[in-house]
């Protein structure tokens, strides 16, 4: 049984959620964090000292942070050759990309995008959420190529990486911006609407994290 800590609003608590659901586990969730609260806590922070979310405990194993890592723990210990290749030549091929949704696509997109559009200006204004908006553009035709014809990223399985990446889109395609043109893209979130857990784990409304002014 695993243990998760974190609220369904979170894209980082439903990166795991959504694993958790493909890979058909046994889970119990706790609501933690934004009006939840409960992150300051001396026990939540023997856990975890980030004082964030996600954190899961697998039945009585030591807690894990970081949602990428956590992904990569479960594809590893419960997925299949599809899900977790095992050869490292081959798993490098999506876990590069992967990483780079992490740390390139996300925070761009998260912080200079999603934020600001539901009432967190950027600094600049609006000329810095434009150039933010023109910025992603390139990224998006990068993911969109690797994409290609393929179902999914690594063919025509699911994998671990479609979790990391695909995470994202339900944000990045509900948000009203200019989006790139990115017909390869547009069909891969399109397969993705259509898997149930997706839908219930990622396609989650995300109205209230909106700041009012
Ligand atoms: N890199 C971490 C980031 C964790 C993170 O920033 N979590 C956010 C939610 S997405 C959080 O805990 N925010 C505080 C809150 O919800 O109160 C991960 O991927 O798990």
């Amino acid at each position: 049984m695993l243990t998760v800590w974190g609220r369904a609003t979170s894209s980082n608590v439903q990166a795991v959620m959504w694993t958790i659901a493909e890979l058909g586990l046994d889970f119990e969730r706790h609501d933690r964090g934004h009006t939840f609260g409960g992150l300051d806590t001396p026990d939540y922070r023997a856990m975890n000292p980030n004082g964030l979310v996600p954190t899961v405990r697998d039945g009585d194993g030591s807690p894990m942070w970081e949602s990428a890592a956590i992904v990569r723990y479960l594809a590893c210990r419960y997925g299949n050759e599809n899900f977790w290749p095992r050869d490292p030549a081959a798993r490098v091929q999506l876990d590069m990309w992967a990483e780079w949704i992490k740390t390139t696509f996300a925070p761009h997109f998260g912080m200079r995008i999603f934020w600001p559009l539901i009432g967190r200006p950027l600094p600049g204004g609006p000329d810095a959420l434009a150039d933010a908006v023109e910025g992603l553009k390139p990224l998006a035709r990068m993911l969109n190529d690797r994409i290609g014809d393929s179902p999914y990223l690594a063919g025509e399985h699911l994998s671990f990486a479609d979790m990391i990446i695909g995470v994202q889109l339900y944000r990045y395609y509900t948000l009203d911006f200019d989006r790139a043109e990115t017909p390869a893209l547009d069909g891969y979130y399109a397969r993705l609407c259509e898997r149930p857990a997706y839908c219930d784990h990622v396609m989650v409304s995300y109205e209230s994290l909106r700041i009012k002014p």
